[in-house]
This record gives C-alpha cells, sequence and structure tokens, in this order.
C-alpha cells in the first residue's frame, strides 16, 4: 500500500510517499520545501518570530497532490508550537516559533508558584524555556480570545479534515500533559492561569483523524482520503523507526535540528536525579516512553553556515566538513546545551565567547570552527549517553543514530568515539519512515508492534556501522567544566 507522509521540520518540510507490504518498505520523497528562516515581524518596540503556517499549509496540500494515489495521510512535526482558534474556528495570529523570546523568564516565574520538582513529578517533562506551558503564559491577554490550541500537526489535520483532537506524543511534549494519568494536566494549567477549555480531546497514535473535507479533497482531485493520527511528534515517529534488535540495550540519537538523546522505557523515569539532569519522558507510539534530552543539534553548524552566508561567504557543507576532518580533534570544546545557542545569530561569535569562557583558544579557521561543532556534539552525546544509562541503571551496547545527521560521516564516527560503543546509522528518514509505519498498520499491514516495524526497517533500510577508534573525550569534558577565572 502507498501512503503520504508528511514530514515538517525546522529546516525543511517533506512529503513522502511511501510503499509498505511484506518485506517492502521503501519512501520516495515527492515534494520538499524550505521552513528554514522564523519569519521575524516587528510588534510594539520589539519583533515576534512566527512560523509561516499558512505557507507550510500550501506546501502540505502541494505535497499530498504530487504523492497522488495513497491510502492514507499522516503529519508529524517539530514538537511543542500551536496555533490558537477562537470560538468560530479562526486562527488567531501566526503561530509564534519556539525560539522567539517572549518566554524568557517566564519558567523562573512560574518555578514560584509551582515547584520545579512537582511540575516533573506531574508532567515528567525537562525545563525549556519554550514548552507549551510557557508560550501559553507568554499570550497574556490574548488567551481570552481562544478557544482551542491546536498543535501544529493537529493544526495542519484540522484544515484538511474539520477534526479537533490532540495526538498524545505530541501532547505529552507540552509540560501540561499528565505522565501517569495519561490525561490533560488541569490542575498544572488552571495554577498557571491557562483555560483547560483550550484543550481538545487526546487521540491516539493510530487512530483514525477523519476523512479529507470534501472541499479539500476537490481541490486536490484525490478521494476523501484517511488522515491518521501517526506519532505527530517528529521524534515519536523517529523513534518508531530505530532499527534496533529486540534483547539490544540501545541508546538512540535522532540527529536532526535538534538531537534527541536517551532511552526508549516502558515507563517513565520520574526520579529527582532525572530531574537535576534536565531528562523528559515524552510520549511515544504504543504506550512507551521518550526518556531523553535534548541537545542543540545541528542547528548550531547550519546557522554558522548561515551566518557566513549572511556575509557573503559562500560555504558548501561538504567542503566545510571535509576541512573540519582534516582540523586537529579535540582542539576546542564547548557546550552546546547552554542557553546562549538556542535563539538565531552569530553562531561563530558565541563559539569564540564560550571557548574563551573556559580558557580555550577559539578555534579560528572555518574548518576549525565546524571541528568545535561537530566534537561538541559528539562530546554532548557521550554526556548525555552516560547519563541515560546512571539515571536507568541500564548498560548500553549500541548506539542508533537516525535522522539527517546520519549523512554526516565525522559526525558518526566522532559519536562512536565519544561514546565508546558502535554507533548504527540510519535511517536518514526516520521521522518519515516512522509515519509511514504506523498509518500501514491502522489500514491493515501485518505490523503488530514496534519490534515488527523495526525489523522491516532493518531488512529494507542501508545502516552502517562505526567502531570507536578512541580520543581523549574525558580530559574534553573536564575542560568543558572548567571555569576560566575572569
Ligand atoms: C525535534 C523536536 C524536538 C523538540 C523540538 C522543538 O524536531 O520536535 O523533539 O524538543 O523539536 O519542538
Amino acid at each position: 500500500m502507498r501512503l503520504a507522509a508528511v514530514d515538517l521540520g525546522a529546516s525543511s518540510g517533506r512529503v513522502m510517499a511511501g510503499t509498505v507490504g511484506p518485506g517492502r518498505l521503501e519512501l520516495d520523497e515527492v515534494h520538499r520545501f524550505p521552513n528554514g528562516g522564523p519569519v521575524r515581524v516587528a510588534r510594539g518596540a520589539g519583533s515576534t518570530l512566527h512560523w509561516d503556517i499558512l505557507g507550510i499549509y500550501r506546501e502540505t496540500l502541494a505535497g499530498l497532490q504530487a504523492a497522488g494515489d495513497v491510502a492514507g495521510v499522516g503529519i508529524d512535526s517539530w514538537a511543542v508550537d500551536y496555533g490558537l482558534l477562537d470560538a468560530s474556528g479562526a486562527l488567531l495570529g501566526n503561530p509564534v516559533h519556539y525560539r522567539d523570546s517572549r518566554t524568557d523568564g517566564i519558567a523562573e516565574q512560574v518555578g514560584k508558584a509551582i515547584p520545579p520538582r512537582e511540575l516533573f513529578d506531574v508532567t515528567g517533562l525537562q525545563q525549556l524555556p519554550f514548552n507549551t506551558l510557557y508560550q501559553l503564559i507568554a499570550e497574556g491577554d490574548r488567551l481570552a480570545a481562544a478557544e482551542t490550541m491546536l498543535l501544529i500537526p493537529d493544526l495542519l489535520s484540522h484544515w484538511l479534515t474539520g477534526a479537533v483532537g490532540a495526538e498524545r506524543t505530541n501532547a505529552s511534549t507540552t509540560q501540561l500533559y499528565d505522565v501517569r494519568a495519561q490525561n490533560w494536566a488541569t490542575g498544572i494549567a488552571a495554577r498557571a492561569g491557562i483555560p483547560p477549555r483550550l484543550f481538545p480531546p487526546l487521540r491516539d497514535p493510530g487512530s483514525v483523524v477523519g476523512s479529507l473535507r470534501r472541499e479539500v479533497a476537490e481541490e486536490l482531485v484525490l478521494p476523501q482520503l484517511p488522515v491518521i493520527a501517526v506519532g505527530s511528534h517528529d521524534t515519536a515517529s523517529a523513534v518508531v523507526a530505530v532499527p534496533a534488535e529486540p534483547g539490544t540495550q540501545f541508546a538512540y540519537i535522532s540527529s536532526g535540528t535538534w538531537s534527541l538523546v536517551g532511552m526508549e522505557l516502558t515507563r517513565p523515569e520520574l526520579s529527582e536525579a532525572a530531574r537535576a539532569a534536565n531528562f523528559t519522558n515524552e510520549g511515544g507510539v504504543d504506550g512507551t516512553f521518550r526518556f531523553l534530552r535534548n541537545v542543540m543539534g545541528l542547528w548550531v553548524l547550519t546557522e554558522t553556515l548561515r551566518t557566513w552566508a549572511a556575509r557573503g561567504e559562500r560555504v558548501e557543507l561538504a567542503r566545510v566538513l571535509a576541512e573540519a576532518a582534516d582540523a586537529p580533534p579535540l582542539a576546542a570544546v564547548v557546550d552546546l546545551d547552554a542557553p546562549a545557542f538556542l535563539a538565531p545569530g552569530d553562531m561563530p561569535a558565541r563559539i569564540a565567547a564560550a571557548c574563551r569562557e573556559t580558557g580555550q583558544r577559539p578555534p579560528e579557521t572555518r574548518g576549525e570552527i565546524v571541528r568545535c561543532i561537530v566534537d561538541s556534539l559528539a562530546l554532548a552525546y557521550r554526556r548525555t549517553v552516560r547519563q541515560a544509562a546512571e539515571l536507568t541503571g541500564r548498560a548500553v551496547d549500541v548506539v542508533h543514530l537516525v535522522g539527517g545527521g546520519v549523512r554526516n560521516e565525522l559526525l558518526c564516527q566522532l559519536t562512536a568515539d565519544a561514546c565508546g560503543v558502535p554507533v548504527l546509522a540510519g535511517p536518514v528518514e526516520a521521522a518519515a519512515l516512522g509515519n509511514v509505519l504506523v498509518q500501514a498498520r491502522t489500514l491493515g499491514e501485518d505490523l503488530p508492534d514496534l519490534a515488527a516495524m523495526r525489523a522491516l526497517i532493518r531488512r529494507t533500510q542501508p545502516l552502517r556501522r562505526y567502531d570507536p577508534t578512541g580520543g581523549d573525550w574525558a580530559a574534553a569534558q573536564a575542560r568543558l567544566e572548567r571555569r576560566s577565572v575572569p
């Protein structure tokens, strides 16, 4: 059967046609569009970063048309962001980008009313400044006009079908979802001043959202196809496609704009140590939990290239990665988890500042700067994989790396070196594959559980193994922890 997977990332959006059958899984990219630059719009004395949501919807429609003859549609995207609808169903303003500064300081403010320990105990979520909870508080008076909050994939599904709901894996990233009760955390919401009417009914991944509205189907010259709620959080879909062998002790890294580093658990890990390490328990497909931590990811590299391009320096990724591979290893490392790297801006300058703060000589050439980013990313992977192992008391025998980062051979090798265990890299399009697999099961394909889906990935997708070759990663980590005396 053929299915359309709409996979929206913070750098690009893709519509893939997936073909699934016994022993068969193929992806064909039918439409790709850039979703890179948040749109900065002036507001009062400042400005706000927005998503171009109507542009994203238009491209989604174009992709569905290009996909043509499919049996179903599933949408996944980055998490936490949303659109607000008024009582008539109209969209209230353009959704705001999670990298906007409107949430600065809000988490601290909320922490005074709701102790972070309690918030973690209920929601299981890591503290990220852009969690939906903090974004909704930042809306202020505008919330009064809102009737419903729809997360991005749910908003697009709503426009396609008319149905209103919240798919669970993405709802679990809001910090407004009760990880034990598997329901909206209305008590937390009420204490934060967020009206519970905003929360739509929850739906499980794998359930049918509805059929394409007649007008939409007619415009696209398609039948009224079913839209299926997949793991609508892109990371949930990506983890479905982690080709783990049954019985192996694995960690995963979903490496794209963000790197999501952690383990799959069957129950949330809500210890004080997990909270202190800022780990999260996001809901996965089939009742699993993603116990992980966000690492800043390839975003810092993309932003670095953008900074150079803005200065008129045309830099090709492949070329600069080759230069990085030849640059001295671990010459300088930075803590990519530092808040300084979150907002768009001049990353080379921020890297230089972070190096000076830790008493290291900042990288100078382009190759050295990119080497510093990739070394630092691998070092963050090492730190996080080790923490996940410690916090869960489980060993890690293999690290599965999926997503766009798979294409970066230097990163894959350094990850194996840093973690000291083999890295199995692939598939690249993990989120789209996970999206397709969950749809296929809903529509009757014999894929009873995650193990069956992963077996199909192993059989059909190219994977590459990287074995560790060494490097003094412990010393690099120690350097990072040493603050220089001003
Ligand atoms: C990855 C991702 C992460 C989430 C971040 C922001 O694309 O979905 O899981 O923390 O984007 O939404």
